[in-house]
């Protein structure tokens, strides 16, 4: 029960793109698919339009975020970039436009080498409704798109026909190609995440030798950034980790929790590679978005017991900008998911050597925990008693003695222990998503249920004591009322009352 409520309210987010040459009617599709709208003298659009619109499919709420590009050649340059992140193509041409229809092998082409070569493409004729002026045949459309393996539809944005079913079949075979992948198959496609996200890595290292110097080659950076709504608990866990990342930047807060790839312009704009965005729902619960930005795996978590620095007076410390030791338990390496929340984990909480305002001590080891399907975060300092010695400085050389000290460090003359200095948490996953901020979902944590969910069951189960115990009052009363014992008529006087009988 707790499962299907969750898995309505969740997004499985779809990115389309709309493509073809200008003026053959993609921004009216797109108008007339979100807003039911149509205009005869639209405007040509400048670089990319976004607009969505959530469809059900088999009761699950698919969101279709629809990217229309505009058709000008001046455009193209930052139309193509677009293209990478859709999962699916409208392919249109005017069917009064015999060039909009000769030059679809050409966008196709546009698409094969930017798009993902996975993505759905279909093939679109509008205009329908100019039937005088028709110039490419039914049948020209439906050949071509056989012949390259794409569907095939006409449509009139005018007449608002096949402009719904449009849209819909796309979306539908996105979603059975999506939902229709085996586990195995997940778990290739998290391993191919994974092998992406490792391959970066650790070209940056193989640079580094190469060159013999020691330049800074891990490029991470970390935009940070909460929505509107977090508690003063959440903002102080998020100065915390702030502060422990030198190689990020904290930015205002993010006024939308729908539009969260906006976060991706954001991210590019402020030169970051990384995403760690904190997003409070209901001004109590907190979810934590880690993506990599622009390509991807976004992981969003639920974070659960926070305790900050400050809270739990936590004693130690550590110095501001020093780089820590990434501790992971060796679940991490058991399951796909966990391999790629390990490799993002890297990538954010690493501080990578020589970043700006990063200092080049390690005195702090986080560690990484998996139980219980959770993983739990805790932050330790490093620190260093030197042994109070008395026999071991027989030497007569002084000098050497202290060189021998300072070479030992971490050895033999101190005690190296680990004392907590916070902050603390626990993150559930919940989904991972291929793309940044969007694409399809390649892991989805079905034991998760929604706080919401908790909360609402608690209720109910509150609700339903209540209720049992009214009912038992009830009863009680009936039973009463049926022996002739009804409180009112209880304290009228009778002559029977034992009371007054043996007073
Ligand atoms: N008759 C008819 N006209 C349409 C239809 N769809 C769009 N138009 C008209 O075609 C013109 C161009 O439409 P747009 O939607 O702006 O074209 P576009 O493909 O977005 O063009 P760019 O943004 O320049 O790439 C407008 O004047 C629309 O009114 C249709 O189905 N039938
Ligand atoms: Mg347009």
């Amino acid at each position: 029960m707790a499962n299907d409520e969750y898995d309505n309210d969740y997004l499985l987010l779809t990115i389309v793109v709309l493509i073809g040459d200008s003026g053959v009617g993609k921004s009216n599709l797109l108008s007339r698919f979100t807003r039911n709208e149509f205009n005869l003298d639209s405007k040509s659009t400048i670089g990319v339009e976004f607009a969505t619109r959530s469809i059900q499919i088999d009761s699950k709420t698919i969101k279709a975020q629809i990217w229309d590009t505009a058709g000008q050649e001046r455009y193209r340059a930052i139309t193509s970039a677009y293209y990478r992140g859709a999962v699916g193509a409208l392919l249109v041409y005017d069917i009064s436009k015999s060039l909009s229809f000769e030059n679809v092998t050409r966008w196709l082409k546009e698409l094969r080498d930017h798009a993902d070569s996975n993505i759905v493409i279909m093939l679109v004729g509008n205009k329908t409704d100019q039937r005088h002026l028709r110039a490419v045949p039914t049948d020209d459309g439906k050949n071509f798109a056989s012949e390259n393996g794409l569907s095939f539809i006409e449509t009139s944005a005018l007449e608002a026909t096949n402009v719904d079913l449009a849209f819909q079949n796309i979306l539908t075979s996105i979603y059975q190609i999506v939902s229709s992948k085996s586990l195995a198959e997940e778990g290739a496609d998290m391993a191919a995440v994974y092998k992406s996200l490792s391959k970066n890595s650790s070209k940056a290292e193989r640079k580094t030798e190469a060159n013999g110097t020691v330049e800074r080659k891990n490029k991470q950076r970390v935009l940070i950034l909460s929505s509107r709504g977090v508690t003063y608990r959440h903002r102080h866990l998020l100065n915390d980790l702030a502060s422990m990342l030198p190689h990020g930047r904290k930015d205002v807060k993010f006024d939308s929790k729908s539009k969260l790839y906006q976060l991706n312009e954001l991210a590019e704009l402020y030169n970051c590679n990384n995403v760690l965005f904190f997003e409070a729902r209901k001004g109590k619960d907190l979810y934590m978005w880690f993506s990599k930005v622009p390509n991807g795996p976004t992981i969003k978590f639920h974070a659960q017991n926070l305790h900050t620095m400050e809270e739990l007076h936590f004693t130690g410390n550590c110095l501001k900008g020093s780089r820590p030791i990434l501790s992971f338990d060796g679940a991490f390496d058991s399951e796909p998911h966990l391999r790629v929340i390990k490799e993002v984990f890297l990538h954010i909480f690493g501080v990578p050597q020589g970043a700006r305002k990063s200092k080049p001590f390690i005195d702090h080891v986080m560690g990484f925990s998996v139980a219980d399907g959770k993983i739990w975060v805790r932050n330790y300092e490093v620190r260093e008693v030197e042994k109070v010695k008395g026999d071991d400085n027989n030497d007569e050389d002084e000098g050497s003695g202290k060189a021998r000290n300072k070479s030992r460090v971490g050895d033999k003359d101190t005690d190296v222990s680990l004392v907590e200095i916070g902050p603390r948490f626990v993150l559930t996953p919940i989904v991972i998503q291929e793309g940044a901020f969007g694409g399809p979902i390649i892991y989805e944590n079905k034991r998760f249920i929604s706080p919401n969910q908790v909360r609402a069951d608690l209720r109910r189960a509150k609700a339903g004591r209540h209720v049992a115990r009214m009912e038992q009052q009830r009863d009680t009363l009936a039973r009463r009322r049926n022996l002739g014992l009804e409180d009112g008529q209880q304290k009228d006087h009778s002559g029977l009352d034992t009371r007054e009988l043996f007073a």
